[in-house]
């Protein structure tokens, strides 16, 4: 049993001591009284796995803890303050000892520097607070994929939101050795105004140190700032992941139902709101995870597994039309948060839901009615275009059996996405793959989101959707990327897909759950069983293999015309596209392997030499012909 200091020891009850004393280990030890000492909690919590404490962190949610109970059973919502809606990719930072290096985009402050400034805005924090300690696990428990954590907080709805998302992890905890690595998250929501949201969002900061597997968060709710197991984790993974050989990934996998009843795991990377939980999502198929994957290899195979057990998803658009799986889980009594929707009655309302809206109720801004303005004068949408939802994956119809397999399960396929106006068709697969990584997942430009704070709707480079995450040199996370394919027989085929093409006249050219077709297509493209189109860039549809799955699973007649102007090669806009990306690389990463730029070059010279045959526009039918 382990001695727990005399002042923390006053802090707690009876079992939370009892709790910390059966943990004998000396640096969670030293973690947790550096913090009592530095944000002053009155009293402190501590939460083993039990049924029973995991139903008391519910509760002191809704006493007070930042929710508030909805009429359908089970349902609670939750607000962040009007400038707490998305991620603040400005105020996340790496903490850089002196001899580090992680190149000019990732976004970083001198450690000692940060340190005091961070531990600055955490000091007395938590004065007449409850102090909750908690401890979760990434992936299954008692797997290769397991990392232990600890999450200390002074939010309940915080604790709250890791309950669902992922899977108690204090048992194992106490099975890991003195000596044994965990990770750490320290937050405090800080000082609340009489809706519970954070006073001082400019003093938020969310500082990351690499070298002490520790993640600060202070003056922010948003759980994108502040659910340590999220977010922070992944950008601690990737910086442990590039030292032990494997990968961690902004990635949903789902099972995809192939003929004979057969099931190939897909793994997809998109930015933020561009599509993941939505894909992994589709009717008739499963679920293993929306947003986080580790990827392991073992005898040759590339294995996946879930980093979490819920999802944190966005709520706009979800209706019974477009997402029927998740919004029937949003209506059905059982545990879920409603982040930043509107709330009338004692019922949560959303944009694009589907059915009428109040004309009043309360949001993310207060009280609120039809054509309210904001101090600029811009008219404040009922809910949040970020607005989200909180709800275990236990809770879905559609979870796949292998879902918390320790083993994780078999990559059979790996796609890229992003939101994209004007350049990439709606699926292509890559030659191979390290042209995948390269020309697919290294390239990724996307329309920025409301997930994030700033301006949306502006390109940006994103690499492997991951940009906001990677905590390495950008080379070499693309060289671990193009090097985990090293001793795998066979490694799965790379696609892109873009749901977000739009005509001349700005319209969509493709509907939201045409995406299954894309993804029947890849399966069989995955077993070698359809012929494709040769592109410069890799191989397309034919038109003939579209037909019947859109018949068949959508009923829907898929017309020459609508192949015709969602295939069509962009020619230019592709040479534009690799002339940017290639662009960032030299300005802005130094250690970008060579075969970057040398296949970047083949794949412009294939385009250059397509369009002095064809055009700039290139038909898919002139390329079967
Ligand atoms: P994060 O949770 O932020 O990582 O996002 P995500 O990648 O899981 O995004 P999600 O699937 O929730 O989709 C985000 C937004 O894209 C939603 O508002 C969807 O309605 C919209 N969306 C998804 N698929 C399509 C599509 O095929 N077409 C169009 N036009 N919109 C789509
Ligand atoms: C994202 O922004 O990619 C999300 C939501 O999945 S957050 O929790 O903010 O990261
Ligand atoms: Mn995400």
């Amino acid at each position: 049993m382990t001695q727990i200091n005399k002042f923390i020891r006053e802090k707690l009850d009876a079992k939370s001591l009892r709790l910390l004393e059966a943990v004998n280990n000396p640096s969670l030890h030293a973690f947790i009284e550096d913090a009592v000492r530095l944000t002053e909690p009155d009293t402190i919590r501590v939460f083993s796995d039990s049924a029973e404490d995991i139903a008391l962190i519910r509760q002191m949610a809704l006493n007070g803890g930042g929710e508030h109970p909805l009429k359908t059973p089970g349902h609670t919502y939750h607000f962040d303050g009007p400038n707490d809606q998305g991620r603040d990719t400005f105020s996340t930072r790496y903490l850089l000892p002196k001899d580090m290096e992680l190149g000019a985009s990732l976004n970083s402050i001198d450690r000692t520097e940060g340190l005091e400034e961070v531990r600055g805005f955490l000091k007395g924090s938590m004065k007449g607070k409850t102090m909750l300690i908690c401890f979760w696990c990434l992936c299954p428990t008692n797997s290769d994929f397991s990392i232990s954590c600890v999450q200390i907080t002074d939010s309940p709805y915080v604790a709250h939101s890791e309950s669902i998302l992922y899977r108690p992890g204090y048992e194992q905890f106490k099975k890991l050795p003195p000596d044994g690595e965990f990770f750490r998250f320290l937050h405090s929501e800080g000082e609340t105004d009489e809706n519970g949201c954070s006073i001082h969002w400019q003093k938020r900061r969310v500082y990351i140190d690499l070298i002490a597997d520790t993640v600060y968060s202070v003056n922010t709710q948003y759980a994108g700032n502040t659910v340590g197991l999220k977010k922070l984790a992944l950008r601690l993974a990737i910086q442990k992941a590039s030292k032990e050989g494997w990968l961690a990934e902004h990635m949903f996998i789902m099972g995809v139902r192939g003929p004979r009843n057969r099931t190939t795991y897909f793994v997809g990377a998109f930015p933020s709101a561009c599509g993941k939980t939505s894909t992994a999502m589709l009717p008739g198929q499963t679920i293993i995870g929306d947003d986080i994957a580790y990827f392991r290899k073992r005898n040759g195979r590339m294995y996946c597994a879930n980093v979490e057990q819920g999802i944190f998803g966005i709520i706009c658009d979800v209706n019974p039309d477009d997402d029927p799986v998740i919004y029937k889980a949003l209506v059905t009594p059982g545990e879920v948060i409603f982040g930043n929707v509107l709330i009338a009655d004692g019922k949560p309302y959303w944009e694009g839901m589907g059915c009428e809206i109040p004309e009043r109720g309360i949001n993310f801004q207060g009280e609120w009615y039809k054509g309210k303005k904001d101090a600029e004068g811009k008219e404040i949408p009922p809910s949040h275009k970020n607005a989200r939802y909180t709800i275990r994956l236990s809770a879905l119809d559609n979870l796949d059996p292998q879902a918390d397999n320790p083993e994780g399960v078999p990559i059979g396929a790996v796609i890229y996405g992003g939101r994209d106006s004007d350049t990439l068709v709606p699926i292509e697969q890559a030659f191979n793959w390290t042209e995948g990584i390269i020309t697919k997942g290294a390239s990724i430009e996307s329309e920025t989101t409301a997930a994030t704070l700033g301006q949306a709707g502006v390109r940006k480079f994103n690499i492997m959707a991951n940009q906001d995450f990677v905590s390495i040199p950008l080379g070499r996370y693309i060289q671990n990327n193009l090097d985990f394919a090293d001793g795998v027989s066979n490694p799965p085929p790379i696609f892109s897909v873009n749901y977000f093409l739009r005509d001349e006249k700005n319209e969509f050219l493709t509907g939201k759950l045409d995406k299954m077709v894309w993804l029947l297509w890849a399966e069989r493209r995955a077993h070698n069983e359809l012929d494709a189109i040769k592109t410069p860039t890799g191989w397309i549809p034919r038109y003939e293999d579209l037909v019947p799955l859109f018949r068949e699973k959508l009923g829907k007649t898929y017309t020459k015309e609508a192949y015709q102007k969602q295939f069509t090669i962009r020619v230019d806009k592709l040479i534009e596209k690799f002339d940017r990306v290639e662009k960032i690389y030299r300005d802005k990463v130094p250690d970008t392997p060579q075969i970057v730029y040398d296949t970047f070059e083949n794949v412009r010279q294939r385009l250059r030499a397509a369009r002095r045959q064809y055009g700039p526009f290139i038909s898919p039918f002139d390329l079967t012909a």
